[in-house]
């Protein structure tokens, strides 16, 4: 540690954390650095501890304020192309041409991909389980944990990590969970009197990775208390622009609802809905896309009876129609299961064979299915959502209909599809590249079709609906889809705006 950088900040009278001080220690003149975040944040007087969700907050202002100020390109305010619109009320964002300040925090794509050998099924439950073990070690329940292989000899408690290999309800309707770690197994216990873990135990799904503790009782151990990865509630960050999250487009599709979205294309371009709308548009800098951005083609029997285009490539060239007249906002575009990409998740970018097009537009970002990124420092989590069927199915109480809830789910787990072999086909990677190893601000889903929103532990849990009506397949399962209404956070505030 650089004692010099401790010791500033202990003259200051503020205490930093480990993550602060890392991202301090990585600037490149340090010390000066340190000085002038302390200048900074001494103004307020309620702070106790410097977080690294300050440092970046700090760099972040810093990085704004040297492009506002000294970029010779940006020395005023130009109105450029913007005066169709009411300038009453613009917001500075776009009036400014701050530069995108995206970045892909991880991606997929690009990594190796396996032939699917037993190894790599090995390697790859072995990556899911070590990356769950290392985020429940922290857990302070979990720090005297031992390897399962010595349940057997020792007397104290039964403190273990494992992945779930199986979980049912015995005939006197208590659960029967069987454990697994890299030394062993163990059957665990949970009764129905203890009425709060059995409650919590019903969302517990097959391969996922917890912590137990329990006593012994013969050949079983008794839970006592199940952990779960599971996130600590995150600092909120001041959001100074907006983002609009869509998904489920299904162009091409005949249930496409054309009209409404060449409306919210209008919108976005501030050129459609009341004053209070253009000025949420004129905030917009980011357009995120969650997914079956195309209807694609032979993804399930008898499709071409309901596709008015029949072309993979027509599709994509439709949607960079639609997308191609959107101005000076980035679009961040990740493939769903109707899309031209391996089915299989991680989903690689949807190819620039099959939509080069869409790839000539300027501001497009093209990620795969998960992927996380950075707009603007806002950490977004982006997953189509085709695991929301397994868990839908799995746990009593979650249906399409509540994906806040799924979402809850996969962020306690740690984990965007924590059940393997049901519905969601899952590449055997060296590595699991589901696991949610970065805490998001912004988690957003699509695939069920059906618009949810919920603030969990800080983080803004979005599922962004669709602009396809009602399909055939939806009828038989009466699923109601809630279409093109458009999830929008506008400045941190949570918005929909309608298109219907
Ligand atoms: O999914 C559209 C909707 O249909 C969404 O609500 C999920 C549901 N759906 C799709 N496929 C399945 C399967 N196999 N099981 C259960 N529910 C499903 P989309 O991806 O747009 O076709
Ligand atoms: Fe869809
Ligand atoms: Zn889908």
């Amino acid at each position: 540690m650089n004692d010099d950088i401790i010791l500033k900040f202990t003259n200051a009278e503020l205490l930093i954390d480990d993550s602060a001080y890392e991202k301090i220690e990585q600037q490149e003149n340090s010390l000066q650095f340190a000085d002038s975040l302390i200048q900074d944040v001494s103004g307020s007087s309620d702070l106790f501890i410097l977080t690294g969700a300050i440092v970046d907050q700090f760099l972040q202002k810093n990085i704004r304020n040297q492009i506002i100020n000294y970029s010779p390109e940006n020395n005023g305010i130009t109105d450029d192309g913007y005066d169709t619109l009411d300038s009453g009320n613009i917001s500075q964002s776009k009036l400014m041409d701050i530069p995108f300040n995206f970045e892909v925090l991880q991606d997929a794509s690009k990594k190796s991909y396996t032939n699917g050998e037993i190894k790599d099924f090995t390697s790859y439950f072995n990556s899911r389980f070590q990356k769950l073990k290392a985020l429940l070690l922290k857990k302070p329940g979990l720090r005297d944990s031992y390897p399962m292989k010595d349940v057997g000899v020792r007397d104290d408690v039964v403190n273990v990590i494992g992945m779930v290999n199986d979980i049912r309800n015995t005939k006197n309707n208590h659960k029967i969970m069987e454990i697994e770690d890299e030394t062993g197994f163990i059957t665990v216990l949970i009764h129905n009197e203890n009425h709060s873990l059995f409650e919590m135990a019903e969302s517990i799904v097959k391969d996922e990775v917890i912590g137990v503790i329990g006593s012994k009782k013969g050949t079983l151990v008794i839970a006592s208390d199940i952990i779960h990865p599971s996130v600590p509630r995150i600092e909120e960050k001041k959001m100074d622009f907006s983002a609009v999250f869509i998904s489920d487009i299904h162009i091409g599709s005949s249930t496409f609802l054309e009209n409404e979205f060449q409306r919210f294309i209008k919108w976005i371009n501030g050129d459609f809905g009341d004053e209070e709308q253009r000025n949420i548009a004129n905030d917009v800098r980011y357009l995120v896309i969650a997914g079956d951005v195309v209807d694609g083609i032979g993804i399930y029997p008898h499709q071409e009876e309901e596709l008015t285009i029949k072309n993979i490539y027509e599709q994509y060239e439709e949607a960079a129609r639609f997308l191609g007249d959107i101005n000076d906002i980035k679009i961040v575009i990740a493939p769903g299961n109707h899309d031209a990409s391996r089915l299989a998740e991680p989903q690689p970018a949807i190819p620039e064979h099959y939509a080069a097009d869409l790839y000539k537009i300027k501001n497009a970002e093209f990620v795969s299915n998960p992927s996380l990124v950075s707009l603007d420092g806002f950490k977004t989590l982006i997953y189509h959502g085709r695991s929301f069927d397994d868990l839908a199915m799995t746990i009593n109480g979650l249906s399409h209909q509540t994906s806040d809830l799924i979402m809850r789910e996969l962020i306690e787990k740690r984990h965007l599809a924590p059940i393997y072999g049901e519905r969601t086909p899952l590449a055997s990677e060296f590595e699991d590249h589901l696991v949610i190893d970065e805490i998001p601000d912004i988690f957003h889903t699509g695939h069920v079709h059906i618009n949810a929103y919920k603030k969990h532990k800080g983080i803004h849990m979005i599922n962004s609906g669709t602009f396809q009506s009602q399909t055939e397949f939806q009828k038989i399962y009466n699923i109601m889809p809630t279409c093109a209404e458009v999830p929008v956070l506008n400045r941190g505030a949570f918005k929909i705006l309608k298109f219907t």
